[in-house]
């Protein structure tokens, strides 16, 4: 790991911020430090979504951030609701179950890999750069994550109901056809509903995991 500036900014509030060059993986360097921690990176060598999956941006384009916080089963939804908010609550609506997008292409993502103790909640946000097919949000990066980080900490302490009544509020999915691929098995049907849980009911199924297209 290289430090950007050979310095860790000091404690602000609780949170102690990593301000870091470049890094295999925002969520690699997150993992070794305690609950409060926030590591930011100009550059990741090997980005990561969900299933192993590529999250790539170039060097300073993009908002690479990850946060140490406390187990929590509705993070990733409180998460997606504290980014739409963080980046613009009027433009920014919410794919189930961790797409941002900004006129239906997606502009952010998130991904929580938890163990008993600890939720790593990694937030990728394209800023000046994004690949074919996807969006920018065109911000400035410190002012995007100065509002962020306020946001994770309202909407990590909100009850549960507040978090799904607003992830509700800013969807894209809800009220759509969609397709739902759980390891190559398809569903399509209509998307009713979120569950307690922050699971997606399409035609009366819920679905805990899974890739989901608008149709
Ligand atoms: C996600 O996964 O959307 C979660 C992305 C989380 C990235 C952050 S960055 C900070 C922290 N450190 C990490 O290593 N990760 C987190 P998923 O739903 O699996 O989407 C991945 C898919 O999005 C890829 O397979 C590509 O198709 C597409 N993709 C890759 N880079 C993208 C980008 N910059 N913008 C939009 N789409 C992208």
């Amino acid at each position: 790991m290289e430090l950007h500036d050979s310095v860790s900014l000091p404690i602000v509030g609780e949170a102690e911020v990593w301000r870091l060059g470049s890094v295999t993986s925002t969520q690699d360097v997150a993992r070794s430090l305690p609950i409060g921690s926030i590591v930011l990176a100009d550059h990741q060598t090997a980005g990561r979504g969900r299933l192993d999956r590529r999250w790539e941006s170039p060097e300073g384009t993009a908002l690479l951030v990850s946060f140490v916080l406390e187990p929590n089963p509705l993070l990733s939804l409180a998460a997606g609701v504290a980014a739409a908010e963080a980046c613009d609550p009027r433009r920014v609506r919410l794919k189930w179950p961790n797409d941002l997008l900004l006129e239906e292409r997606k502009v952010g993502g998130i991904l929580v890999e938890a163990t008993q103790d600890r939720a790593i909640c990694g937030i990728g946000i394209n800023l000046t750069w994004s690949p074919d097919g996807a969006a920018t949000l065109d911000q400035p990066r410190d002012d995007v994550f100065d509002r962020l980080r306020q946001e994770i900490a309202t909407w990590t302490l909100a009850r549960p109901d507040q978090v799904i009544e607003r992830w509700r509020d800013l969807s894209a999915t809800l009220g759509r056809r969609v397709r739902v691929d759980v390891s190559g098995a398809i569903t399509e049907g209509l998307a009713e509903g979120i569950g307690p849980r922050g699971e997606l009911i399409v035609d009366g199924v819920a679905f805990v995991a899974g890739s989901v297209t608008h149709l």
